[in-house]
């Protein structure tokens, strides 16, 4: 059996679920406590970070987009790695600022909500559609759960509906389903 480990509310391991629902593909779901990670993910991921796959031969594959295009046998073509990587990189980046100001010195969380804006206008010129959308939609639902009432107020009538959809979806209510803490003995 292959064997997952994920965080439910983390945005890269969403997005590696919703590529497991997707396509069916079956692994042993071991749900992590960030602060109390299981020695074996660490044994097999010293880096620390969720999600984590282990194929059931061994192989181990650490970073959520390694794992979507595993487990979707999908191939990026350069439109989608752009999008990823402004997504993963500039709009990221100015998220944990705008929610998680205090983490970081001298950061005014608006400033960052703006420069984090131009990522969005982006995608309501041109929205993701099929894998790069599932690649994308929890990272906006982070920005968006941040201040809803904001959020709802700016003019993405585009944008607004694609995340509405992409949260309503059978497929995100399959990926977003509660887990307790796995616990080794299990
Ligand atoms: N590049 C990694 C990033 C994963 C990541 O940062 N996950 C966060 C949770 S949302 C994490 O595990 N953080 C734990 C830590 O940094 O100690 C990926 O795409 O899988």
């Amino acid at each position: 059996m292959h064997i997952l480990y994920s965080f439910r509310r983390c945005p890269y391991a969403m997005r590696a679920r919703m590529a497991i629902v997707r396509t069916e593909f079956e692994v042993e779901h071991r749900e992590v406590i960030l602060r109390d990670r299981p020695a074996h993910m660490m044994d097999i991921s010293p880096k620390g970070t969720v999600p984590v796959l282990q194929l059931a031969d061994g192989t181990v594959i650490e970073e959520s987009l390694e794992i979507m295009q595993h487990v979707l046998n999908w191939t990026l073509s350069s439109h989608e790695k752009e999008w990823i990587d402004r997504n993963d990189n500039e709009f990221k980046f100015h998220l944990d600022r705008y929610k998680y100001p205090n983490r970081y010195e001298d950061v005014d969380e608006i400033e960052h909500r703006e420069a984090a804006c131009s990522f969005i206008k982006s995608l309501e010129a041109e929205l993701p559609s099929g894998h790069l959308s599932d690649a994308i939609f929890p990272f906006i639902r982070q920005f968006a759960n941040h201040d809803r009432d904001w959020f709802d107020n700016q003019p993405w009538p585009k944008v607004h509906t694609w995340l509405s959809q992409q949260l309503s979806s059978e497929e995100f209510g399959m990926c977003m389903k509660k887990h307790k803490q796995w616990m080794p003995s299990e």
